[in-house]
């Protein structure tokens, strides 16, 4: 019943997936007409992104209401037939929790603005002038100024980690504590599996704020998920905590995993790009064994790209130029001083191997794979839309010049399709199913099989000891033995690693014949970024 220990999560945005009512926004109708392409391609949680009232400087992360669906993607009736279609098609649904922060047009604030004496003014964080001590650093460099920012109809300085209009809530008011309950309660009763917990170690932050908080940070983070236990057994959060290895066990509670159930691994997602760069799979190797202990309950979700830009913040200096250098030289593919706002096939170039070992890789790191939508097709970025929007373009459907997404035309649509080798009449889903050797047939093969091996995310996983240029991995679970291997170089390969307990290794994933095991050694051809599933035969 932990399902999260094996999910295959898909993260998609209601507004960008399909339209069904012709106004170039996506909506939950379309999205419910969709839910069994998603459960063919066999994904079991799908992520949405915020579809809550939204003043929209942020797409959606700038929350207006909380109780409210932005009226652009349907009505509360639409969002039940939407849930009540997954749930029937077995999947689950997780939502953004976005609580580090309100839009500046939530009600909340504009009433705490107008007066010191307001029921809502400490909701926020308020300072006659900005303090020295207090978080220092912007999220979004160049975009956003400061952390701080005076309010002339509030007369003080409001705390806001991320752009201006995203106001911080006062996570040491017991107050805005009991609210973000009640808000998690209401949506679960709606059906929901959970949350993806949004940026969480600044909501949970409490530098610059003077107000004492009776509990410790932790304790409020373990006080929601007991909340959230209480209310629902078989929901999880899953937190966006993009820290360095030595931070992110706090994370997870304690022993027993009494907080998080789920982390996103951000270091393994950077140094697999490092690692891609350089053909090398060593980054990947030590980021595994620097991983920390995951309490068994526990699990980090994978993934290569998110909606947001690829960060590459927790590598050296030297170590993101060369990432930038391989994936994305130009300075318009890089955004922040930190990433890339791409996806990743162009940056790949679009060859076909890199892509498939990339994401079997992905499918293969201990944990629960994360996809975002039109990854599964392959689908490119635009450029020509500002900032991280860029990775964010209509799901391409068909071939036509609006992708199928929408009965609008070109020009209506808020984000515009991309052009050239990714443009709809390139990749798409129609033409994908058509075609046996696809992409999309591919991931459908791909995540059958993950969905078969549940030791990948349960089992104790071994780096083997292999040449540099691949990564063997070995999982055992309950009897379960099981070899992946991955060349991440552009030329043939051998691994060769040591296997006591087995006579030969059969292959899972593809048409090699099984690999021999000759005095206690394996030896497995690959060739360039080839990839093997091997399970252990005695
Ligand atoms: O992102 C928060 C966040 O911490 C990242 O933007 C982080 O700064 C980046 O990965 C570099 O480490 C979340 C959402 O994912 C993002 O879309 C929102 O804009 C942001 O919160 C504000 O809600």
């Amino acid at each position: 019943d932990l399902w999260w220990k094996n999910a295959v999560i898909y993260c998609l945005d209601v507004q960008t997936f399909a339209d069904s009512d012709g106004d170039g926004v996506g909506d939950f109708n379309g999205l419910t007409e969709r839910v069994d392409y998603l459960a063919g391609l066999g994904v079991t949680c799908v992520w949405l992104m915020p579809f809550y009232c939204t003043a929209d400087l942020d797409d959606g992360y700038d929350i207006s209401d909380h109780y409210a669906i932005d009226p652009r993607l349907g009505t509360f009736g639409d969002f039940t037939e939407f849930m009540t279609v997954a749930t029937d098609r077995g999947l689950r649904v997780i939502a953004d929790l976005v609580v580090n922060h309100t839009s500046d047009q939530h009600r909340w604030f504009q009433q705490a603005r107008q007066s010191r004496d307001s029921e809502f003014r400490d909701f926020y964080v308020w300072q006659d002038s900005v303090p020295d001590s207090g978080p220092t650093g912007v999220v979004f460099p160049g975009k956003q100024e400061a952390v701080w920012t005076y309010d002339t109809s509030a007369g003080q300085y409001y705390l806001h980690r991320f752009y201006r209009h995203q106001p911080d809530l006062n996570v040491a008011e017991e107050r805005v504590r009991d609210e973000i309950r009640k808000m998690i309660g209401f949506w679960m009763a709606q059906g929901l599996s959970g949350f993806r917990v949004d940026a969480v170690p600044f909501f949970l932050e409490t530098a610059g704020i003077d107000q004492a908080m009776e509990l410790a940070p932790h304790d409020y983070l373990r006080d929601l998920r007991a909340f959230v236990d209480r209310r629902r057994g078989d929901a999880a959060l899953l937190g966006e905590v993009n820290l360095p290895a030595e931070q992110q066990r706090e994370f997870f509670g304690d022993e027993d995993g009494d907080e998080l159930n789920m982390l996103f691994d951000f270091l393994g997602m950077q140094a697999t790009y490092l690692a891609l760069a350089r053909g090398l799979a060593t980054p990947v190797a030590d980021s595994l064994r620097n991983r920390p202990d995951v309490p068994d309950e526990s699990a980090f979700a994978s993934f290569l790209r998110n909606h947001d830009e690829l960060t590459l913040d927790k590598l050296t200096d030297r170590e993101r130029q060369e990432v930038f250098d391989a994936f994305g030289p130009d300075p318009d593919m890089q955004i922040y001083g930190r990433g890339l706002r791409r996806r990743l096939p162009p940056m790949f170039g679009g060859h076909p191997h890199r892509i498939r070992m990339s994401f079997s890789l992905m499918f293969s790191m201990p944990g629960a794979p994360s996809l975002f939508y039109g990854e599964e097709i392959g689908m490119g970025e635009n450029l020509n839309i500002e900032g991280r929007l860029a990775v964010r373009t209509p799901m391409q459907w068909d071939a036509g010049p609006v992708a199928g997404f929408t009965s609008a035309p070109a020009d209506a649509l808020t984000r515009p399709v991309p052009e050239g080798d990714y443009s709809p009449d390139r990749v798409n889903v129609a033409s994908q199913r058509m075609d046996e050797t696809s992409l999309l047939n591919w991931f459908e093969r791909l995540i059958r099989l993950r969905k078969e091996l549940p030791e990948v995310g349960w089992g104790a996983c071994q780096v083997l000891d292999v040449d540099d240029e691949i990564l063997a991995l070995r999982f055992d679970w309950e009897g379960r033995r099981l070899v992946t291997v991955h060349n991440f170089s552009g030329h043939k390969a051998t691994a060769r690693f040591a296997i006591e307990d087995a006579s030969r290794l059969d292959d899972l994933f593809g048409t090699a014949k099984p690999a021999a095991v000759r005095k206690q050694t394996a030896r497995v051809e690959l060739p360039a970024y080839g990839y093997r599933w091997l399970r252990l035969v005695s």
